[in-house]
């Protein structure tokens, strides 16, 4: 039975991220999914997280934990600690680094989207655009440099797979897969791999 509630869409890749931690850690069970709107002004979730973000994860007593990051640290713990954030120190920040390249592909990512909500066409930054697009970019390269590891699931892949996700979903036309195929071939066994991958697509 769920004990906890996230708040989230079922399209944002940071509350993909504590989903699919959930899902992996067999935690998902006890989680309902509330679905927030952030351009309600009268929506919980102001409420539940001064920042207005999702996730927001509200817990029995009704005490919430934001973000992502900690939410993941949190759910990590729930499961016995160690499982998707290693103890180990060279693997721990191995796992914090990645899921910090992860997120980062997000925060460029959700930028760009949030000046093409928020903004009229002509008002929109073409250089602040190009300037997140960079961070993105360069973020794909290095991965596919180095392609995050083919059988464990930590906070990094599950962040990283976030982050592509993302890009599919928000960016379809931009094909990042043709000038990195081995981070493309990675994500690829990483959806077939990953409990939850089908389950927590965005829609
Ligand atoms: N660092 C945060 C980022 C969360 C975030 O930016 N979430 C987006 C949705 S994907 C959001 O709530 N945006 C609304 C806003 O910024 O007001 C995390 O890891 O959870």
């Amino acid at each position: 039975m769920a004990d906890m509630i996230l708040r989230t869409t079922l399209t944002s890749p940071f509350g993909r991220k504590s989903r699919l931690a959930a899902a992996v850690l067999g935690l998902a069970e006890r989680i309902e999914v509330v679905v927030a709107d952030m351009f309600d002004d009268n929506d919980s979730l102001r409420l539940q997280n001064p920042l207005g973000k999702m996730p927001t994860l509200v817990l029995g007593d009704g005490s919430t934990l934001y973000d992502s990051r900690v939410i993941a640290e949190y759910l990590d713990h729930l499961a016995g600690g160690g499982r998707i954030i290693p103890a180990e120190p060279v693997a721990r920040f191995a796992a914090l680094k990645l899921q910090a390249i992860g997120d980062g592909i997000l925060d460029a990512g959700v930028l760009r989207r949030l000046e093409a909500l928020f903004r009229e066409a002509p008002l929109r930054s073409e250089r602040w655009l190009a300037y997140q697009s960079g961070k993105i970019g360069r973020a794909l390269d290095e991965l596919n440099a180095a392609p995050p590891s083919e059988s464990d699931i930590l906070v990094g892949e599950i962040a990283v797979a976030c982050g592509l996700g993302f890009l599919d979903f928000r960016l379809g036309g931009d094909n990042w897969r043709a000038s990195r195929p081995r981070l493309a071939d990675w994500f690829e066994r990483f959806a077939g791999r990953c409990p939850g991958f089908a389950e927590t697509l965005p829609r």
